[in-house]
């Protein structure tokens, strides 16, 4: 078409120039007709020329363009099958349509037409009218997909190499660890020189060939605490093996009457040092406030706690009660009054210390009170008594008036918790910029951070063991009432389930104190006392229990059945009572619609994990987890993190 139009074109230009030279002839003829036929004979075998000479370029022409088409088409489909990039398009159906040779050589086979992708590429969601960028590996190598839904068309780009390199540069980033022996100095109390020396070998040489095994740069900084340095493709390995060390140090010192046990902090996710050293301190601060016996790994964001097998071992010194208790006495004394606040629906270890730090607040001169949300069945009939008490019942003050007392020289303290978002009030954390807490819980990943002082020891049966050695150093001769005395031992008395499970020799040490100061064991007994219904409520829970793993215990109520959240632990208590039961787990629906899920242990396996698993948390014999959806699916769940955990690295030890 292009060719003849350019060729018709040119005709008549041409014919146009020729006009002159015919109108000259002519004139010419006019004067001498032999010198007219002369030129236009010339002029004739010119144009002639001209022609022939024109027609020979524009045949050249044309066949160039032939040419050059033919050649550009033939590129394009050899770039096609040529080119490293996949093409690939399916019909409505999904099923492959055509593709260039680079997908068969991705599939290794000689044609995927016909096949369906959803078989080709397993696990591949392909997005309904989004253009997207997707990943997929094939064999040993990586693909990076294209996906045009409107042409239904996918495009292939291996990006083994990049992945390759990408994963070669996560797995030499940097890795940096504390590693401490929980309690060499309890261990070793009473050792000669000598034994202790063979004691600290043996798990120094234990700790050197775990380095030598892992290719771990290790380094002692003190008598019991040690640094490592590492990599991530390391750490996957420690993860894999579950940090196999915790459980050999303590296997090969227990021969010794208290066998050494180790607290990790590791940390990784970013290549700036400084800030590593920071998050490995602050991960071990965290297995320790765990009761030690374990590794806390902090990965970028992520926590995940490794081992805690053990419960914490009680530490004879109490060095560090008589410190706290004397900063905590020049804290009370420096303020210009003090609000103590407890857990949401306090139980009587809540209540018992909030008593037991008014006391303190009193002794020390200064005002306070305890944040009061109102009663619930496990404090009913303390509460009754401290209400017909002339002055503790002044002591009590809504969340409201706790906040309209708030100075700038008001000190907070938070007993038996130290989440902020468990407190009766969490404002009042917000608030107060003076904060002491004091518990017995192990530490959860949620923390009070700028606490001024913080005496956690997960060691202890109650916070109101805590609260008692505290006050015997606040002042030599403290004289206490004998309902201040009995609401402490009676947070000893629950907590220890009648002084069952935790119970410690510090803990009959502070109930002796308590007694000795006139707590009334009839009245903790009358406080406790439970009535028939409940009881046959609890053995109607009981009556569906199943053993699994050979001791451990799980029984539903039935659906449909409100239960309330007291209820469900003291069942747990109960069934851990039965003759050979090591670890019990009580699910009902709670009045609010959860299911609530209560676990008590007697320290052979970790509770406080499994209920950690299901969103909840507590201690390791001692734990708690609340759940949506029916009792069915929260058993099967449980069930389900019991038999991982199994096979993990085995529930009981
Ligand atoms: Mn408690």
């Amino acid at each position: 078409m292009l060719k003849k139009l350019l060729g018709r074109r040119h005709k008549h230009q041409l014919v146009f120039a020729y006009v002159p030279a015919l109108l000259m002839i002519a004139v010419l003829a006019v004067m001498d007709w032999r010198i007219g036929v002369v030129f236009l004979v010339a002029t004739a075998g010119s144009l002639m020329l001209t022609l022939r000479t024109e027609k020979a370029f524009r045949k050249q022409v044309g066949e160039y363009m032939e040419t050059l088409s033919h050649r550009v088409k033939k590129a394009s489909h050899d770039v096609i099958s040529v080119l490293p990039i996949g093409i690939l398009l399916y019909d409505e159906d999904k099923k492959v349509e055509w593709h260039n040779p680079f997908v068969a050589r991705m599939f290794g086979r000689e044609t995927a037409v016909g096949e369906s992708l959803t078989q080709l590429l397993p696990g591949l969601k392909l997005p309904r009218d989004k253009a997207a960028r997707l990943e997929a590996a094939i064999g040993s190598r990586h693909y990076q997909i294209q996906s045009e839904p409107e042409e239904r068309l996918l495009y292939f780009t291996d990006t083994t190499d990049m992945h390759a390199l990408q994963q070669a540069h996560e797995e030499e980033q940097p890795v940096l660890g504390t590693i401490q022996l929980d309690n060499l100095d309890e261990a070793t109390q009473g050792m000669d020189d000598q034994a202790r020396a063979v004691l600290l070998g043996k798990v120094t040489s234990e700790l050197s060939e775990w380095a030598a095994r892992y290719g771990i740069y290790l380094r002692r900084t003190a008598s019991d605490k040690y640094v490592f340095f590492s990599n991530v493709k390391v750490l996957r390995l420690l993860e894999q093996n579950r940090f196999e060390l915790l459980d050999e140090v303590r296997e090969h010192t227990i021969d010794h009457k208290l066998p050494i046990t180790l607290s990790m902090g590791v940390a990784a996710g970013t290549s700036d040092l400084v800030e590593l050293g920071a998050m490995a301190q602050s991960s071990l601060d965290i297995a320790l406030g765990r009761g030690g016996d374990q590794a806390a790994v902090k990965d970028g964001d992520r926590l995940t706690f490794y081992g805690g097998k053990s419960n914490a071992v009680e530490k004879r010194t109490r060095v560090r009660a008589r410190v706290i208790s004397h900063a905590l006495r020049d804290l009370i004394r420096e303020s210009d009054n003090v609000i103590i606040v407890g857990h949401r629906v306090p139980d009587m270890d809540a209540i018992g210390a909030a008593i037991g730090m008014m006391k303190a607040v009193h002794v020390a001169g200064k005002e306070g009170c305890i944040v009061y949300e109102g009663t619930n069945p496990s404090i009913q009939r303390l509460m009754e008594a401290i209400v017909e008490h002339e002055t503790m019942r002044e002591w009590f003050v809504s969340p409201g008036e706790a906040m309209a007392r708030i100075g700038p020289r008001t000190l907070l303290i938070v007993v038996d918790t130290h989440r902020a978002s468990m407190t009766i009030e969490p404002k009042l954390i917000q608030l107060c910029k003076r904060v002491v807490v004091i518990d017995h819980h192990r530490r959860s990943e949620e923390f009070i951070g700028d606490a001024l002082l913080v005496y956690m020891e997960p060691y202890a049966s109650s916070t109101c063991e805590l609260v008692t050695e505290l006050l015997q150093y606040f002042d030599e001769r403290i004289r206490m009432d004998v309902l201040e005395a009995t609401a402490l031992l009676a947070g000893i008395v629950v907590d220890t389930n009648r002084f069952t499970v935790r119970t410690g020799s510090r803990t009959f040490e502070a109930a002796g104190f308590l007694r000795r100061s006139g707590a009334d064991s009839a009245l903790i007994q009358e406080m406790l006392k439970e009535n028939l219904d409940e009881y046959l409520s609890k053995a109607d829970i009981i009556k569906h229990a199943k053993i699994l793993f050979g001791s451990v215990a799980i029984a539903s109520a039935e659906p449909g059945r409100k239960v309330s959240p007291l209820l469900i632990a003291r069942t747990a208590d109960a069934l851990l009572e039965m003759n050979g039961i090591t670890a019990s787990f009580v699910l009902a629906e709670r009045p609010d619609g959860l299911i609530g899920v209560s676990a008590r242990s007697l320290g052979d396996m970790n509770v406080q994990v499994v209920m950690e698993r299901l969103g909840g948390g507590g201690h390791l014999t001692n734990a708690a987890a609340q759940m949506e959806g029916t009792i069915g699916e929260a058993e099967e769940r449980l069930i389900g993190v019991l038999h991982d955990m199994e096979n993990e690295e085995g529930l009981i030890t």
